[in-house]
Formats: structure tokens, sequence, C-alpha cells
């Protein structure tokens, strides 16, 4: 939930990143902390295990940042991500998805991930829809990753099968830092932009 402080003038806020398994959540993560200025960064969960090779792969990531003042108001979110198959539990509904002010969906590029975007998408969703939140309605960039593999699918075929031509997207190569904090800009600029709008 956006959170207001008139008196202090910050805005907090609640960004979900939601894909299917390996299609580059974590990179972004990872991209976002190496991009952004370190000192405004507070990591809380284990990515020395993924910097060390580990094949242990964190089922929820949270990362909160500063993304700095926006007229007048300093702006910080807590950034989530977390395994599909993870959606089903309560516990994490209530820890990631409640009061989410927008979500960033990262689809796979790889052509053997078509399918496996395409339902992460439907039931992401779909347990909004349970939740009472009209997905279509909230801030959200779909991210089309992995743009640097040698085969990819076309841009428009996934803009297609996704829906996401009616909303904002963004080509991306996480490990090459390519995209990702436009991609964090795009959906945090909806989010303030659709914020100040209702003061
Ligand atoms: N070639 C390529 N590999 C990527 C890219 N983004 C992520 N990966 C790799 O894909 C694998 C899964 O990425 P990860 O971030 O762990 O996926 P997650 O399950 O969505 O968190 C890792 O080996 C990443 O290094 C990318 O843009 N290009
Ligand atoms: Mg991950």
């Amino acid at each position: 939930m956006t959170f207001t402080n008139f008196k202090s003038s910050e805005i907090h806020c609640k960004i979900v990143y939601v894909g299917p398994r390996g299609a580059g959540k974590t990179e972004n993560f990872l991209s976002i902390l190496k991009s952004l200025n370190k000192e405004h960064l507070v990591p809380i969960i284990p990515y020395q295990a993924h910097e060390q090779g580990k094949t242990h792969k964190p089922l929820l990531e949270h990362l909160p940042v500063e993304l700095g003042e926006h007229l007048g108001y300093k702006v910080s979110a807590n950034l989530y991500a977390f395994s599909p198959y993870l959606w089903s539990q309560e516990i994490v509904r209530d820890i990631a998805l409640k009061g989410i002010d927008g979500f960033v969906f990262v689809a796979d590029s790889d052509p053997s991930a078509l399918v496996a975007n395409i339902e992460t998408l439907r039931d992401f969703r779909a347990t909004l829809t349970h939740m009472g939140i009209n997905s279509y309605e909230i801030p959200q960039v779909i991210q089309y990753n992995k743009r640097d593999l040698p085969v990819v699918s076309p841009l428009d075929l996934m803009r297609d099968v996704l829906g996401s031509a009616s909303f904002p997207d963004q080509k991306a190569t996480a490990t090459q830092d390519t995209g990702t904090l436009e991609t964090l800009r795009s959906v945090s600029t909806q989010i303030i932009d659709r914020l100040l709008a209702t003061l």
C-alpha cells in the first residue's frame, strides 16, 4: 500500500516482481543493487548464496530501495520477488501481495519459456483477482528479459500472447544491466503519478 507521510514528504510503495522460474527476477534485483548507489540499499535477502554460485535459491526475496526525489517527495520502494508456486500460500500473499502498488512481469524471451510466461502471468492475474484486486488497473511493466540469447521469441509474438501492447513494456538483458533500472523507473513513475493525481 502506498504510504504517504506529508510531514516528512515521503512516499513508500510496494512493487512485486513476478515471472516464471528462471526468467531473471533475482538477476533484476542483482542488477538494481549494482546500479543504484550502494549507500541507498539495504539488502536483506541471501544474495551471497546466489553470488557464491550455490544452487540454493531463495523463494522470497525482498529488496528495499531509495528511488530519490520526485516533485519534492522522497520515494522509497519495497521490491519483492517470489516463486510462482508460492502464490497459493496465504502467508506469501500476506507478505508480498497485500497492499501491492504495482508489479513487474519478468518474461523469459527463451522460446521454450513462452507457455510458462503465458501461464504464470495468467495465474498471477487470477491470484490478484481472488484478492479483490483488478490486475489490469494497477501500475505494471511487462519486461522481455534475456534479449541477448541467440534465439529469442519475437517481440510482436510476446506482446500478442502476453497482452502487453496495452501496458508499458521494456526489453532487458538483466545479466548485462540493460533495461532493469528503466523497468523499475517505469513502474515507480506510474505509481507516483497515480498517487499524486489522487491528492
Ligand atoms: N543470457 C541471460 N541469462 C539471464 C538473464 N537474466 C537472467 N539470466 C540467467 O537465468 C538464470 C535464472 O535467473 P534468475 O534471476 O535466478 O531467475 P528467477 O528464477 O526469475 O529469479 C540465471 O542463470 C541467470 O544468470 C539475461 O538477461 N540473459
Ligand atoms: Mg529468483
